[in-house]
């Protein structure tokens, strides 16, 4: 049975989208709303009240941070305490992957007003990891950015996903687990791109790396804007290309 709005995101006014003070709507009533109606299944609704917050000036990364994650959060939770059913968690990811893909002419549109980043970054599931629209977001957060993207997805085998990289040029991948059992398969998908692939910067994130030991800490992204902010920068590009063309050049690459 599901009993949306969870009680995390009960905090909106009563109709939802009252006007913030520079005239778009707090994001805590935008997300109580999109709760609201995928507890009717209504898809029409949510993707209509996702599209017109960003309409309304909600910034993308705003969208996605403080309605996007929180709402798919609180379904997991309600889902994880049988509160939600599979197929209620289905038309609720999927209403939301709807919206997504929808607002992807607005990232471009914001991309156009941004210095391209000469940067190219894949972006892949580990095989059998079926939770692709956390990666799916991240793509769009560096396309804002105004990094050139390659997103791949799931169900892409890890010697594909070496050929991929090669293929397109990339010189950053991100990949993407959110249980253990992933976070193993992605070990896999990390050795093949390092020995295939050899000089490309791997990054990952995801549901599994809310705790993660150690030896995973190269790889794990803290703070998204830091990271953009480091591989923009013209060493920053410069020195990865370099070090791509001297793996090349040495014969230890193809
Ligand atoms: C929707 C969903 C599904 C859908 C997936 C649909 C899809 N195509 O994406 C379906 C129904 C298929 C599914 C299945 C399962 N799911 Co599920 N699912 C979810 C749910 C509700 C939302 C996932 C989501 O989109 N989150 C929103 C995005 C925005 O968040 P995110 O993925 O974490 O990504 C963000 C960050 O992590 C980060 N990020 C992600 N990747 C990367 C990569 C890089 C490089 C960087 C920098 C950042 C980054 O950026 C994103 C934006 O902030 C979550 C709950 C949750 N808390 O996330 C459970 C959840 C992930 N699922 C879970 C489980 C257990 C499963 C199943 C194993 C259930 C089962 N027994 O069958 C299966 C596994 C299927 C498989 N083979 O992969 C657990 C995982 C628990 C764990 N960590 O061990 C969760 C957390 C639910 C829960 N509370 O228990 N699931």
């Amino acid at each position: 049975m599901l009993e949306h709005p969870p009680e995390e995101v009960e905090d909106g006014s009563e109709d939802g989208l009252s006007s913030g003070p520079e005239g778009t709507p707090p994001a805590k009533a935008v997300l109580a709303a999109v709760a609201r109606s995928l507890a009717a299944h209504d898809r029409e609704a949510a993707v209509r009240l996702l599209l017109e917050a960003v309409a309304a000036g909600m910034p993308l990364e705003k969208l996605y941070s403080d309605v996007v994650g929180p709402f798919l959060d609180s379904v997991g939770v309600s889902w994880q305490q049988g509160r939600t059913s599979i197929w209620q968690e289905h038309v609720a990811t999927q209403s939301v992957r709807t919206a997504v893909e929808a607002l992807y002419p607005h990232v471009l549109a914001q991309k156009a007003s941004v210095e391209p980043v000469p940067v190219t970054v894949a972006f892949f599931c580990p095989p059998s990891e079926a939770h692709d629209l956390g990666l799916r977001i991240i793509a769009d957060r560096f396309d804002l950015r105004g990094f050139r993207t390659v997103y791949v997805g799931a169900g892409t085998p890890v010697p594909q996903m070496v050929d991929a990289t090669i293929e397109v040029g990339a010189t950053v991948v991100c990949l993407t687990a959110s249980t253990h059992f992933h976070r193993t398969t992605l070990r896999d998908a990390v050795t093949a791109l390092e020995n295939g692939a050899p000089g490309v910067r791997i990054l990952v994130g995801g549901a599994a790396f809310r705790e993660y030991p150690p030896e995973w800490a190269p790889y794990f992204v803290g703070d998204l804007d830091s990271l953009f902010d480091e591989l923009a920068a013209p060493e920053g590009h410069d020195a990865e290309r370099e070090s791509l063309v001297e793996e090349n050049t040495d014969g230890s690459v193809d």
